[in-house]
């Protein structure tokens, strides 16, 4: 069929499930999810991860907690690995951003490039990192392990068309003869990598204001919830939009000048993470009793 032809059949509102399979998108199957016992803390944090698969099987996605539990018989409650790997189908050429939630360790490859490095034992904590990718198919390979206690993994995106963080939907992982239909062989990874950069931290901070309007003086109370895991804020700098700032985690402040004002709080975490969030535009209007020569037209409009 020529495409034409079938973007006017498209149109018409009837064959979409047609254009899927034309371009292939739309029908993944999830990733190989291969599981290992590795018995001891040593033995667990090695990499790369190798020996006897315990457990095999086509993971829908990567969204897992698993809490004390494990992935499934007869993977271990501690002490064991995981690899998914397949194809992740890139809806759009542009530049995507691939978030990991683990605990503990984790490395996360896209084609060649090792996108997050946090081999270590640590509670569920995220990070991303960002990568320019063609549309299309892409190699993607996550490895991960459990030490003790608590255990979770999960792989999220965003990127063209796929503004908040989302769990990658099985529609776009690919593993076995599903992506192959699709794919020349690709080469095993080669190390080190080329591409290899700092994954970052991604703070969860919510800015409170007790109010975002109303008539001059206004006092306003700021403070913030911190919803990031095992991140603390170290060092803020609220700046009120009239000049003044403070360095009190939580701060009253007065407006007088009736305009709108931008507010901005300035962080660094325990991490030495560095960030900076709008918060809402402090709205003061005119206080009736402080000015003068109202008129009554003034006074109709300050009742309101
Ligand atoms: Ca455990
Ligand atoms: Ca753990």
């Amino acid at each position: 069929m020529k495409v034409g032809k079938l973007l006017s059949r498209i149109m018409v509102g009837s064959t979409f499930s047609m254009l899927f399979a034309v371009v292939g998108w739309g029908n993944g199957n999830g990733l190989l999810g291969q599981y290992y016992n590795k018995g001891s803390s040593t033995e667990c944090k090695t990499y790369p991860i190798s020996g006897t698969v315990n457990l095999s099987r086509i993971d829908s996605n990567i969204n897992f907690d698993w809490n004390m539990g494990n992935p499934g018989d007869p993977i271990d409650n501690d002490y064991f690995q995981a690899k998914w790997t397949g194809y992740v189908n890139i809806p759009t050429t542009g530049d995507w951003t691939f978030y990991t939630s683990v605990d503990d360790g984790v490395k996360l490859y896209i084609d060649e490039a090792l996108l997050i490095d946090k081999w270590i034992v640590q509670p569920e904590t995220k990070y991303y990192n960002t990568i320019t990718l063609s549309a299309g198919f892409h190699r993607i390979e996550m490895n991960y392990y459990e030490n003790t206690g608590y255990t979770a993994a999960k792989l999220y995106w965003s990127g063209p068309g796929i503004s908040t963080q989302t769990i990658i939907p099985q529609m776009y992982l690919y593993t076995g003869n599903r992506s192959t239909e699709h794919l020349p062989v690709i080469q095993e990874y080669k190390a080190p990598l080329t591409h290899q950069v700092t994954p970052q931290v991604i703070p969860d901070i919510e800015i409170v204001t007790s109010k975002n309007s109303g008539k001059s003086p206004l006092l306003v109370n700021f403070s913030y919830i911190n919803k990031s895991l095992n991140l603390k804020i170290k060092e803020v700098k609220w700046l009120f939009g009239d000049g003044t700032f403070s360095n009190s985690l939580k701060v009253q402040h007065s407006y007088s000048k009736p305009q709108s004002y931008k507010t901005k709080l300035l962080y660094k975490l325990t991490n030495d993470f560095v960030g900076s969030i709008e918060g809402p535009e402090i709205v003061v209007s005119e206080s009736f009793q402080s000015t003068k020569n109202q008129t009554k037209e003034d006074f109709e409009e300050f009742k309101k």
